[in-house]
């Protein structure tokens, strides 16, 4: 038998399932009075088949994981929200994400509404672990999923959000819902990300929702067809050493990659790609610093053997080189 010691242990949970008695994806992880918070997916298992849709990610609440320090043990502070109790929502309580304000903590959340369209929407809670109380209605003007909350030097709320195919962006391309609405021709620029201003309160968007530009070493928007690098869904905004880094994943390419800019509604340039492809489909993350050191927080399917809708959150230490560009993570090598 191995007994391992306190710092053998701590090393280990790098690059393994933070916690395995549920499935958990799609990480938005932050620090608060110094401790980890990490709100995931909930994956249900099932066994029904994979589609384009994204029917089989049949999520019905949130729960909430904790560490006191990297490495720490994980852990599950039980339900913090129940589509049950979100009012105007119908199915599918997907990839969430936290901000505090003001003494309060926001859940910002998509789910489909009553007609099968997404929306975002918050619940507020005093305690970052939950429970959470979710605003009668969803945000108004709000639209598909992956919402990510930024909160800049100066106070004010970001939300980044989007997501095609089973997200439903490409149907938001003139701003209102098209049931047509198709991904643009490979000659044509990508669909963009969206980032809105939240209001003060955080009960709805200040303005926006605005375009997002991702742009190539040239100047020029990316292109549909330029699936290594465009936008397909799970963006995260941090900042460092003053710049804004919107990373995101690609998608049907399977990768996180990261854009940089002077402002945090972008343009952003591309920059490189955070992580090689994991086990599964889906791809989703964040970064965050703890300790004076940086982390990414993602999914993959490695637990349940390669099952898209059973995936399981993991961290792995992120490394930056001078000139502020970010090393390539492999996430089954051997980590620095
Ligand atoms: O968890 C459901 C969806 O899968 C998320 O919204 C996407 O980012 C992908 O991870």
């Amino acid at each position: 038998m191995i007994v391992q010691t306190g710092k053998e242990k701590e090393m280990s949970r790098e690059r393994e399932p933070l916690v395995t008695h549920i499935y958990t994806a799609d990480p938005s992880a932050h620090v608060y009075d110094g401790k980890i918070y990490i709100y995931p997916s909930h994956d249900i298992p099932h066994d029904g088949e994979d589609n384009d849709n994204g029917d089989e990610y049949q999520m019905q609440d949130y729960h909430v994981l904790t560490m006191d320090h990297i490495g720490a043990e994980c852990v599950d502070h039980g339900e913090a929200l129940h589509i049950k109790d979100v009012p105007w929502a119908g199915d599918q309580l997907w990839a969430p994400d936290a901000v505090y304000k003001d003494g309060k903590y926001y859940l910002v959340f998509p789910a489909r509404d009553k007609e099968g369209n997404f929306r975002l929407g918050i619940a507020v809670g005093d305690d970052p672990a939950g429970p959470f109380t979710a605003q009668p209605d969803y945000i108004e003007g709000s639209y598909s999923i992956d919402p990510a909350a930024f909160m800049d030097d100066d106070g004010k709320v970001y939300i980044y959000f989007g997501g095609l195919w089973g997200g439903q962006l490409e149907k938001y391309q003139s701003g209102v819902f098209d049931p047509e609405g198709k991904e643009p021709g490979p000659d044509e620029p990508a669909v963009l990300p969206r980032c809105a201003l939240m209001s003060g309160d955080m009960t709805g968007f200040e303005s926006g929702p605005v375009e997002v530009e991702i742009r190539d070493e040239n100047g020029e928007l990316l292109l549909a067809s330029d699936e290594e690098r465009r936008y397909f869904e799970a963006p995260w905004m941090h900042k460092y050493k003053g710049k804004y880094y919107l990373s995101y994943s690609t998608g049907t390419t399977h990768y996180i990659v990261y854009a940089t800019g002077e402002r945090p509604t972008g343009p952003f340039t591309y920059r490189g790609r955070i992580m090689e492809p994991v086990i599964g489909w889906t791809t989703h993350h964040s970064i965050i610093e703890f300790g004076g050191k940086w982390y990414l927080f993602y999914h993959d399917c490695e637990y349940s053997g390669g099952i898209n809708h059973r995936r399981t959150v993991k961290y792995t230490e992120l490394h930056y080189n001078e000139d502020g560009s970010i090393q390539t993570i492999s996430p089954y090598e051997k980590s620095k």
